[in-house]
């Protein structure tokens, strides 16, 4: 026969897909990138309980130091460090870009799964084995590290700091695996915006969303090899004696033996990942919170493309600020300008980006559903974390305010709770899609009171206490004599208000639980959205999303309240009509 044949592949036929026959083959060693979004943020909300759980511990500690004996101050620093490292990287990193990342993208651009599937399954497993290998840092002798989240050498190793014998170990092993998983998840989540999508998928039609995890994509991709040498450099350093960042040091009078490395070439190497890191959590849930803000308030985002600019431009520029994080490290005042000065230059991107949300809830049908208060609730505490940077980000301001609670006050605003409140609004958002079910919305609506103003009332007292001098990873402030009694009152409240909130995560968890089994049966788009997820034939997707049939896509995601249109939303596989006009892109 003259007719040509070619090998189907992922962009129009369902073989090339692997479907499983068995249970186990369809649940645990998924294929399916519904399957394994799920699995990812399953796993890291499972270890991110464990960071919170560490968390109220600190705070008793802090909030009541007479009081609770149960932590002695070398299990404070333990908590410290498991707590920072855990929400930082497993909880954040791991949902945003291995649980949405892999739920949203091929969905939301039109393709039948990931590029590599089995890549794609792996990279679970093997996430699941760096976590095992954190979790197990808890059970070896001398416990796990207690260096701080920033592990900075020398005292990481030294026989000072609390488990330098074996949690150091497994904290920098969890760390390479992590990123080895990462890096297999990562490239599928590039290749798949890159390579699958659906005809008519022009990245200046895909969603907000879809373009913030991509760039944090390519982003971690080129950061996390940072972190992964300083963790090899620094295992070698404390296993064969190599001297990469150990200088030569006594310690308790003795000598120890290394010689002649470099501590601040390790603090280099932490923060060439770690800033990017901040916006590599921080992107997907940019990009996230415009699709919640526009769909709930009935509007396209306003300025889509300079919404996607700004989200790359942010992203290039995240690698050359790193250093402000070390302005107390001894650096050449010049070097802390330049540093100061590229900093404050990322204000202005991401300012566009705040002005774009506000024009687009201005004047627009604004739903105050669940997703869109979390989104709101988003606004706020990310332009309280967004100011107050603005005041590190000055050498001259930053130096005496250093490692104080102004300092945890500000990260954690902008990049603790703001993720956060994205993520929970983003989980209401897309349960319906996921489950096929709706949540309470009472007890919804009481989570997120709750977790908002009781966010603030954490968090914003810490600046006062940072500005009166409190260090941060301090045990107990003992008789200071700067340290007024306000202080101590301030603490004791800021644990009662952290208590409150962590017992209202039940709320959520109750909400998420029982709905899946008892909630109301939901229609197949419940919000009215444009973009592509929420278009599949089967709600929830089936394996290969699309049934028989790629969708072709005709517009972009946001058309919303269209004049002329018979609804107030156009799918974006819906053909042009005389009545709704292209948009221009
Ligand atoms: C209700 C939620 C939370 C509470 C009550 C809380 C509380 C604390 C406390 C008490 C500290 C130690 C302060 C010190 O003595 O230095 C701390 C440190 C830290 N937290 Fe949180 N936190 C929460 C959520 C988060 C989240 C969501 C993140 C994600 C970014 C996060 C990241 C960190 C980091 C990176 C550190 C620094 C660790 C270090 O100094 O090595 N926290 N937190
Ligand atoms: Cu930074």
């Amino acid at each position: 026969m003259a007719t040509t044949t070619r090998t189907p592949t992922l962009a129009d036929d369902l073989k090339p897909l692997h479907h499983p026959k068995t249970w186990i083959g369809k649940y645990v060693w998924s294929q399916d990138h519904k399957v394994i979004a799920i699995q990812y943020a399953a796993t890291a909300i499972g270890i991110g309980i464990v960071a919170l759980v560490l968390s109220a511990m600190m705070r008793l500690q802090l909030g009541f130091p007479d009081t609770f004996r149960f932590i002695q101050p070398e299990n404070y620093l333990q908590a410290v460090t498991m707590h920072g490292m855990i929400m930082v990287v497993y909880l954040l990193t791991a949902i945003l870009l291995g649980g949405f990342g892999n739920y949203l993208i091929p969905l939301m651009v039109g393709a039948r799964d990931m590029v590599f599937p089995y890549v794609n399954m792996l990279s679970y497993w093997v996430y699941l084995l760096a976590v095992i290998v954190l979790a197990a840092s808890f059970f070896v002798p001398g416990g796990p590290t207690g260096a701080g989240w920033t592990l900075y050498p020398p005292q990481t190793i030294l026989e000072g700091t609390p488990g330098h014998e074996w949690g150091i170990i497994l904290m920098l092993l969890s760390l390479a695996i992590f990123i080895v998983g990462f890096t297999m998840g990562g490239l599928n989540y590039v290749v798949t915006v890159l390579q699958a999508r659906a005809k008519g998928m022009t990245l200046m039609r895909m969603p907000c969303s879809v373009w913030g995890i991509f760039v944090a994509s390519i982003m971690a991709l080129l950061a996390f090899p940072a972190l992964f040498v300083a963790c090899i450099m620094m295992l070698l350093d404390r296993l064969l004696g190599t001297s990469f960042f150990m200088p030569a040091i006594m310690s308790m009078g003795t000598d120890v033996g290394y010689e002649g490395g470099s501590p601040i070439l390790f603090q280099h190497l932490f923060w060439f990942f770690g800033h990017p890191e901040v916006y590599i959590v921080a992107l997907p849930a940019f990009g996230i919170v415009s699709d919640l803000i526009s769909v709930h308030a009935r509007k396209n985002i306003f300025g889509y493309r300079m919404m996607v600019w700004a989200i790359v431009i942010i992203g290039a520029l995240s690698f050359f600020v790193w250093a402000h994080h070390m302005y107390v490290s001894g650096m050449n005042p010049y070097f802390g300008f330049f540093f100061a000065t590229s900093t404050l230059i990322i204000a202005i991107p991401t300012a566009i980006k705040v002005y774009n949300w506000l024009l687009t809830l201005w004047r627009g049908d604004i739903h105050l559903t669940v997703p869109m208060l979390f989104a709101i609730g988003f606004l706020f505490t990310f332009i309280h974390g967004g100011l107050s940077g603005l005041f590190l980000g000055n050498v001259s301001v930053d130096v005496p305010l250093s490692d104080t609670f102004f300092v945890i006050g500000h990260f954690h605003m902008v990049m603790g709770v703001s993720p956060i409140l994205v993520i929970f609004g983003a989980i209401y958002h897309w349960y319906p899609l996921i489950t096929g079910r709706m949540w309470n919305v009472a007890v919804a609506k009481w989570h997120f009171w709750i977790t908002f103003l009781g966010v603030y009332a954490i968090f914003l007292p810490m600046h006062y206490l940072g500005i009166l001098g409190v260090p941060r990873r301090y045990f107990a402030l003992g008789e200071t004599a700067f340290i007024p009694p306000s202080a101590h009152l301030a603490n004791q409240m800021i644990t009662i208000a952290a208590l409150i909130v962590f017992f209202a995560q039940l709320l959520f968890f109750w909400n998420m639980i029982w709905s899946l089994f008892w909630g109301k049966k939901t229609p197949p788009n419940p919000w009215g959205a444009a973009s592509l997820e929420w278009q599949t034939p089967d709600v929830p997707p089936a394996h290969g999303n699309w049934g028989p049939k790629l969708p072709v896509v005709h517009r972009w995601a946001y058309d919303y309240s269209v004049p002329g249109a018979p609804r107030d939303f156009i799918p974006q596989n819906e053909p042009h009509t005389d009545l709704t006009k292209a948009h221009a892109t």
